[in-house]
């Protein structure tokens, strides 16, 4: 049988701490299948083209058979030219005396533009996967600046909360992490977000059901979650890295291909006005695929108080950030 024709992927911030744990993945079959040839197209700002160039030959040294090219550049006419998928990872992390106002905007002066390159060089299936925070308004500022490019293509990650808040419920029901579904993480990938263990299942049943201790489910539980990033930072002395590859990975693998049955994983998409967000922001929400890139928002769970305070909470955020980032939209 013929090879396919190769797929565009394009990286950002493709030397970093994520870049170095996604690329071997992505190059080794796990992104789009074992069949399907990639050319790789990895986006540095410049102090990190040397690195990247090192990471380039051990993905050379690797002898991946579906690797068919990699491009490096710091070009973003070049890093999108007719890419199908665009992870977007670079970003500038907050440091010491930065103010939250100050770093939505100096990443918008990052992904505005990018959000332009996307709409004038990629492939027409383009899907845009944003990981660098604050990845929900990152991925507003991109999504506004490229209006050609359908709003539906658009996410943000909150996959590794997802993963996160599953392999606590399963460590605490003393389950498989296989055994737990349907966990949305609504609103923002931030301290606020909310994992929602109410509508989660674990082997088809409510969690409130099998994990009989609501102190813990609304209290360590949640917290656990939240701050689960700062706790890996604490005890390796750097961010997150692989499990968040990992979550890129299992959130394109979900965009991919259809949900099984009446299940749903979480990813930030544009909102339509669903259980009254507001239209236009890129939000948490339990999403279902239905195979070749189509998905919606899964609609008709239900909420008690605690989640109805939280989700506003976590919403609250999200309209704040958006007002922050006013100047920078389209
Ligand atoms: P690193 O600092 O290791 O790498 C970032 C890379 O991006 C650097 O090599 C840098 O040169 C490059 N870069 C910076 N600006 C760029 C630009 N304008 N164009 C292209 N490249 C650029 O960070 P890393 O640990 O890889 O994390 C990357 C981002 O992911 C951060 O914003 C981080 O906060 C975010 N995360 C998001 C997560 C999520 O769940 N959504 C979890 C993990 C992670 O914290």
């Amino acid at each position: 049988m013929a090879a396919k024709p190769p797929i565009h992927i394009t990286v950002t911030g493709a030397a970093g701490q994520i870049g170095y744990a996604l690329l071997f993945r992505i190059a080794s079959g796990q992104l789009l299948g074992p069949d399907q040839p990639v050319v790789l197209r990895l986006l540095e700002i410049e102090p990190g083209m040397k690195a990247l160039e090192g990471v380039v030959m051990e993905v050379d040294d690797c002898a991946f058979p579906l690797v068919s090219d990699i491009i490096t550049t710091t070009d973003l006419d070049v890093a999108f030219d007719g890419t199908s998928w665009a992870l977007l990872v670079g970003s500038v992390p907050r440091k010491a005396g930065m103010e939250r106002g100050d770093l939505l905007t100096i990443n918008g002066g990052i992904f505005g533009p990018q959000g332009r390159a996307i709409a004038a060089n990629a492939a027409s299936d383009i899907r845009v996967v944003v990981v660098g925070n604050p990845c929900n308004t990152n991925c507003l500022i991109a999504r506004s600046n490229a209006p050609e490019v359908p709003t539906d293509r658009w996410f943000a990650m909150t996959r590794l909360d997802e993963n996160r808040a599953k392999g606590q419920l399963a460590k605490r029901a003393g389950v498989p992490v296989s055994s737990v579904t349907n966990l949305a993480i609504w609103g923002n990938h931030s301290a606020t977000q909310f994992p929602d263990f109410a509508n989660a299942r674990i082997d088809g049943t409510p969690v409130p059901e099998v994990i009989d201790d609501n102190g813990w489910l609304q209290g360590e539980f949640i917290t656990t979650v939240q701050k689960r990033g700062a706790a890996i930072i604490d005890a390796r002395g750097l961010s997150s890295a692989a499990s968040a590859a990992n979550a890129a990975i299992d959130s394109v693998v979900s965009i991919r291909t259809a949900t099984p049955g009446d299940g749903f994983t979480s990813l930030a998409v544009v909102s339509d006005g669903e259980y009254g967000v507001p239209q236009g922001l890129q939000f948490g929400f339990p999403v279902r695929a239905k195979g070749s890139g189509a998905w919606e928002v899964v609609e008709g769970l239900g909420h008690d108080e605690f989640a109805k305070e939280r989700i506003r909470i976590t919403t609250e955020e999200l309209v704040a950030e958006r007002s922050e980032v006013i100047d920078l939209l389209r």
